[in-house]
């Protein structure tokens, strides 16, 4: 049956490209599973491009079955010819099993190399697949998550400029109205528009450090309207919502990847693109003392200084710009902080009015919880916060892991968050005083568990 279901793949690989049904796009003949009685194949396909391709696509692909069939009765001498019915392999991870699987069978059949496009399939990576879409293309939309960070606002940047570099139109896009973080205002993002453009529907979408799509906006029904959406993100629990995903987990940051990504399109790194790149790279690795310090990060770091990123300088504007009203929104959180488990789990909370009393915007609470997760014999901290807005949820929930055995994007999943091991989060509409519970409850059967 391995056989049979590789000689049928490899036919109908090769009949699809023959098709003139305009319907029909890029297609990825990732396996067949024909029935041992011969008389049904079920044939996986992948289809490059928006979810509209997609439909169109397979509808192409259900209405030529029969012209496809008639090919593996010509060209296979089956006692059969099985009837054919296309599935849609959406799962990326299948594809890649799939792949694999149909890989190892090739291996396994002596003197018959498999066709030409399989080994195509097997050899293109991630990486080169979001290269080939970028060479493809002209204009671009680079969006980032909403409550942008050093990661999401630098990736987001340097992607903008790697692709003018290439001599591509490129966008940055970043939804709502909450106003940008102040220590990243030196970075140039004139152009930034907050609600995407009309003629999305000739664009690529490169969304960059979001895990998911929510993360792009709230509603995120305007993604439908792209040519394709690219997904370049390093968080572990990435949901692939991309049409093409280049998700690296073990990546210190989302910059890491960009850097690997012009590479591979030989984009230089100008002084304000490695400018860009260092300020994601030092933001998400807490300074180069995070977990996610590997080697390879700081030897981005050489690089991005070589190329002309000033660190001292960079350092002043992300480090040592504090406002005032956050000196003041920060004294509140200290204030409020409360040990439980003996100090193990330390949680704060800041209500809407605290902004209001200090004079502080959303952004100024970012980085209130290092000051939590600083203090000795924690094991786990938590900031609640009520975003000073009157659209969203009420409350946000940020948590913190320095203990190995406690993975606090488990408990955001709970409360249909995410995020990675060690930095996750969660919105909730409960009261405060239920999210602590939630949250100390959580920690200690997580920490017993361990
Ligand atoms: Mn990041």
């Amino acid at each position: 049956m391995r056989r049979v279901n590789e000689a049928v793949r490899a036919v109908i690989a090769d009949a699809i490209g023959d098709l003139k049904d305009p319907r029909i796009g890029m297609v990825t003949v990732t396996g067949v599973a024909v029935t041992a009685d011969l008389r049904e194949a079920t044939v996986f396909v992948s289809v490059f491009g928006s979810e509209k391709k997609r439909r169109a696509t397979m509808a192409g692909l259900d209405s030529a079955h029969g012209i496809l069939q008639s090919r593996i009765n010509r060209e296979l001498s089956l006692r059969r010819t099985p009837t054919l019915a296309f599935a849609y392999d959406d799962s990326v991870v299948r594809g890649v099993r799939m792949t694999k699987l149909i890989e190892d069978l090739v291996a396994d059949l002596p003197e018959e190399p498999g066709p030409a496009e399989m080994s195509e399939t097997t050899q293109t990576t991630d990486l080169e697949a979001v290269a080939d879409v970028i060479r493809g293309h002209d204009r671009f939309l680079v969006a980032t998550h909403e409550n942008p960070d050093g990661d999401a606002l630098g990736s987001m940047l340097a992607t903008r400029l790697g692709l003018e570099a290439l001599g591509k139109e490129a966008i940055m896009y970043l939804s709502g109205d909450a106003p940008l973080p102040g220590e990243y205002a030196f970075l140039d993002l004139s152009g930034l528009v907050r609600t995407p453009p009309d003629d999305l529907d000739d664009r690529i979408v490169l969304a960059v450090d979001c895990a998911n799509e929510r993360r792009i906006a709230e509603d995120t029904t305007f993604l439908d309207r792209a040519l394709t959406v690219v997904d370049i993100d390093h968080h572990h629990d990435n949901s692939r919502f991309g049409d093409v995903n280049l998700v690296v987990g073990d990546a210190s940051s989302t910059a890491e990847i960009v850097r690997d990504l012009f590479a591979e399109l030989d984009v230089a790194l100008t002084p304000q693109i490695a400018e860009a790149l260092y300020v994601a790279l030092v933001t998400d690795t807490g300074r180069f003392q995070y977990s996610n310090t590997t080697p390879k990060a700081l030897r981005l770091a050489a690089e991005l200084v070589e190329a002309g990123a000033d660190v001292h300088g960079i350092f002043r504007h992300v480090y040592e710009t504090v406002q005032f009203a956050k000196l003041k929104l920060l004294a509140r959180a200290l204030e409020r902080a409360q040990p439980f488990e003996g100090g193990r789990l330390v949680i704060s909370y800041l209500l809407r009015d605290d902004f209001a009393d200090a004079g502080a915007e959303e952004p100024y609470s970012e980085g209130i919880i290092d000051y939590l997760r600083a203090v000795e014999g924690s094991e786990v901290v938590a900031l609640i916060r009520e975003p000073p807005r009157d659209e969203g949820p009420t409350r946000r929930i940020s948590l913190r892991s320095s203990h190995d055995e406690v993975d606090v994007s488990a408990i955001a999943r709970k409360r249909d968050g995410g995020g990675h091991r060690q930095a996750a989060g969660f919105s909730s509409e409960e009261s405060i005083a239920e999210i602590i519970d939630f949250i100390h409850h959580e920690f200690v059967r997580a920490a017993e568990g361990a």
